[in-house]
């Protein structure tokens, strides 16, 4: 299972930092925490929804400062995705919250890029995808987006993240035309715990190509009916919605019935150091506790890589 090529579509590179690199960071940055040791910060990792899960990723995140460090959160990320099977990765960074902390985009950006391309040898490839904090205001997010124009060279398309109830994703249809106007591709988390509507305005309003979860479209059949229609990619995390009380357990996961109505799914790992492992264990964990057979689990990597960006010629030496 782990020698099968996939491509990883939904990861944020900040919810790859395990807890002993948030320590390496806190004291290579003179950086307080509130905890006295990994364990007691895994001991945390206990989260009822996504809100208590974006309080302690917001939280950890404040000891990522240099270009150094986001190199190293890449390129660690990359290494341990592909020892998983991974060959391309198409990964979601924050800026906005480093901007508020005072880091500016060249070494988030340029960090994360030069990570990308210290683990070219190993064969993975990866591109990157500035999300947009929703639960920030949409000017916020246009000054940005405007930032972000002189690294536009490194940076493949825009998603939307964080707090999703609230924060419809017609709030950022301006933003993601502008996007759109610099050559830029649109993904939007949507239906993770916010309602069908929002998966519907993702589509009709900001115009993505895939839906990051969109696991509550099985609320609105009409909806499920165009999914399979359009065959537009959802970025299924199963560990995540598990971990952050979408299912009580991984055996309740829809899964299954995204796959017998015919939706284009992907299987991602969204936060692995927070939510119980990397792509592969999301993998082994559905067919250990979903039926996945061997023959879909082939069908879902192969999903992935054609609902990836990479080119044609890259996917069919993929598939
Ligand atoms: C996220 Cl699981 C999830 N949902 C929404 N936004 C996020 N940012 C990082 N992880
Ligand atoms: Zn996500």
């Amino acid at each position: 299972m782990l020698d099968i090529p996939k491509a990883e579509l939904h990861v944020h590179i900040e919810g790859t930092m395990e807890p002993e690199m948030v320590f390496e960071l806190a004291r290579r940055n003179e950086v307080e925490l509130p905890y006295s040791s990994v364990a007691e910060l895994r001991s945390r990792y206990e989260f009822t929804d996504l809100q208590s899960f974006l309080d302690i990723y917001y939280a950890n995140m404040a000891v990522l400062r240099t270009r150094r460090d986001f190199r190293e959160l890449a390129a660690a990320y990359l290494r341990e995705s592909a020892r998983q099977g991974v060959r391309h990765a198409e990964i979601f960074f924050d800026p906005q919250a480093h901007l508020a902390r005072g880091v500016e985009m060249a070494p988030i950006v340029e960090g994360l890029s030069e990570g990308i391309a210290e683990v070219a040898d190993s064969g993975v490839t990866a591109e990157l995808i500035l999300c947009f904090l929703r639960d920030e205001s949409a000017g916020s997010a246009m000054d940005t987006l405007r930032l972000a124009e002189p690294f536009l060279d490194h940076i493949i398309g825009v998603g939307l993240d964080s707090a999703e109830v609230g924060h419809p994703p017609s709030k950022f249809t301006d933003v993601f035309e502008r996007a759109r106007e610099l050559g830029l591709r649109a993904v939007a988390h949507a239906g993770e715990e916010g309602p069908a509507e929002y998966v519907r305005e993702a589509l009709d309003l900001l115009r993505v190509e895939r839906v990051d979860h969109g696991i509550r479209a099985l609320y609105d059949p009409g909806l499920v009916d165009r999914l399979r229609r359009e065959q537009t990619p959802l970025t299924v995390c199963p560990l995540s919605n598990v971990r952050l009380g979408s299912f009580d357990h991984l055996s309740q996961h829809t899964l299954p019935r995204l796959m017998a109505e015919g939706l284009m799914v992907t299987i991602n790992s969204d936060d692995p150091a927070y939510f119980g492992g990397y792509v592969g264990e999301n993998f082994s964990a559905v067919r250990e506790h979903l039926g996945i057979t061997r023959e879909q689990l082939r069908q879902l990597a192969a999903n992935s890589v054609r609902a990836s960006f990479l080119g044609s010629e890259r996917k069919s030496a993929l598939l």
